[in-house]
């Protein structure tokens, strides 16, 4: 009863702090991602602002905060809990510290191609995770894309896994990931993403590994000579909405923004599609070392105990759906 009383008296502050009276009131949402407008996740953010705008008429209107602005991820994360952030663009990377049943997909293997991801992402696992969502105190509106990952650094172009071993990598704040990458011989440092650039150029860490479109839209170039493209992980995306916008919509509210999400989910997909097929080009003219044929099914081999572990955790039978969608 307490509690109820003071939530109406906050989202009624809320409503008056956005200037909302009445029905035909507007409201102007804050959308944070970590990356630069012109990258995937910009792409994505200003395809579902124009979709939620036309849909609603112009009562929603979305202002993006590109590059951080916003903080890290976690962060971003955090304040679409409290409500100080409206809608997160985020990777999976720092997700599974607040909806634990993400983890599952950043299992490094995991999804053969692009196709392999959306069909689970968008059929009954990937929605069945999104469901998850509010129990954590968080809308999952749709899977974006970041796209599958490749490893840079600074020491020695890698082939194998033996190559490795020692390299002080950059990992996201996931513990699926850190757990393989010790597998690897690598050790694992948990950073967040705008500390990153800094740390590649002072040399705090060796490498890091990010999609084609992350690498390229962060100038990683300018501070990494090796690239080889690993494709060691596929790294979904996430566009969250704070339960307190959600909270405050009416059903055919909801559908809009459902709609406008994955019109946004779809231009990410799409753009991460061009930065994987033509970016890699663009970084070798940068001047970045590529080996584009590295021993992946020893890197696969190598990660087997990490496997084993997974197993136990997310059950054999649910990695093994995934695995077998659309086989
Ligand atoms: O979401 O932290 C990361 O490496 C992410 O891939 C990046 O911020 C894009």
């Amino acid at each position: 009863m307490f509690h109820t009383t003071i939530k109406a008296a906050l989202a009624g502050v809320a409503l008056v702090a956005l200037g909302i009276s009445g029905a035909q009131a507007q409201q102007a949402l804050k959308l944070g991602y970590s990356l630069a407008p012109t990258s995937h996740y910009g792409v994505g953010a200003t395809a579902m602002a124009e979709e939620l705008e036309r849909l609603s008429d112009g009562k929603f209107t979305i202002e993006q905060f590109p590059a951080n602005a916003l903080g890290g991820e976690r962060e971003m994360v955090e304040g679409a809990q409290i409500g100080t952030v409206d809608i997160v663009i985020t990777s999976t990377g720092p997700v599974g510290n607040f909806v634990p049943d993400t983890l599952i997909t950043d299992i490094p293997f995991l999804f053969r191609d692009y196709e392999h991801a959306h069909a689970v992402l968008d059929g009954p696992i990937g929605q069945e995770i999104l469901a998850q969502f509010p129990n954590h105190g968080l809308i999952g509106l749709a899977w974006g894309e970041n796209g599958f990952r490749n490893l840079t650094n600074n020491v020695r172009p890698i082939r194998t896994p033996e190559d490795t071993q020692g390299l002080k990598v950059r990992t996201m704040e996931n513990q699926v990931h850190m757990r393989a990458f010790q597998e690897l011989g690598v050790l694992p440092t948990p950073m967040a993403f705008p500390e990153l650039f800094t740390a590649l150029q002072q040399g705090t860490v060796d490498g890091q590994e990010n999609p084609i479109g992350v690498i390229l839209s962060a100038n990683f170039s300018q501070v990494q000579d090796h690239l080889t493209l690993t494709q060691h992980v596929y790294s979904p995306a996430l566009i969250i909405l704070s339960p307190i916008v959600w909270d405050g919509l009416t059903d055919e509210e909801k559908g809009w923004f459902e709609e406008a999400a994955a019109a946004g989910a779809a231009a990410m997909r799409e753009k991460v599609r061009e930065d994987a097929d033509n970016g890699v080009a663009t970084l070798k003219e940068q001047g970045m070392q590529v080996v584009e044929d590295p021993d992946r099914a020893a890197f696969e081999a190598a990660l087997q105990p990490a496997f084993a572990e997974f197993a136990e955790r997310f059950g054999q039978d649910k990695i093994d759906a995934i695995r077998n969608t659309g086989m």
